[in-house]
């Protein structure tokens, strides 16, 4: 008997740990596309990225107007027009002291920074006033960027329960939470006020 007990409760921890499941679901009240990702996975921490993203600026415009990255991950800032751009942003999620200034510099040269702080980084060109774009860095890898109807789908998330957040550019830095517990595929949906 003595041995009963413990065997089903590994087979019970190797049933609940081992398995992962997709989210998916729609983020509402905001138009174009929106991001979605996991606050935390409790007792989980994950390494930087090693693959560099690519923010691009061309045609006087920043290229991707929306980029999601993971915590840790290093974006090169590309120029490919004839003139000068900057990149700065004023703050990361609204914390001044965040704040960055990448500098000035012609076509065919890049800078590239390493966010390590999660947040939305709101992106300027000093050059010109016009030009605006978002870095969202997620806390986790578990994000996703939705299209223009604002579906999304996280694959691979372990089971658990987390807080999914959604954040568009609209919400003037306002996001908003959902409890989702990950059993196998689940639906999750966001309405964003
Ligand atoms: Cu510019």
């Amino acid at each position: 008997m003595k041995y009963i007990v413990p065997s089903v409760l590994v087979f019970l921890m190797a049933a609940v740990s081992g398995q992962a499941g997709t989210i998916h679901g729609k983020v509402t009240g905001a138009k174009g596309e929106s991001v979605v990702y996991i606050d935390a996975i409790p007792g989980k921490t994950f390494p930087a990225p090693t693959q560099h993203v690519e923010m691009d600026q061309k045609g006087l415009m920043f290229m991707p107007h929306l980029l999601v990255v993971e915590k840790g991950a290093t974006v090169d800032f590309k120029n490919d027009d004839s003139v000068e751009h900057n990149v700065f942003w004023p703050a990361i999620s609204g914390n001044k002291s965040l704040g960055h200034n990448m500098g000035t510099w012609p076509r065919g040269q890049q800078r590239s920074f390493k966010f390590d702080n999660a947040g939305v980084v709101p992106l300027l060109c000093n050059v010109h006033p016009d030009m605006a774009a978002y870095i969202v860095v997620s806390p986790t890898p578990y994000f996703a960027e939705t299209d223009k109807a604002g579906a999304f789908k996280i694959e691979n998330v372990p089971n658990g329960t987390y807080k999914l957040t959604a954040w568009n550019e609209a919400g003037k830095g306002k996001t908003q939470s959902v409890q989702v517990t990950v059993t196998g595929d689940v639906e999750a949906n966001i309405a964003l006020k």
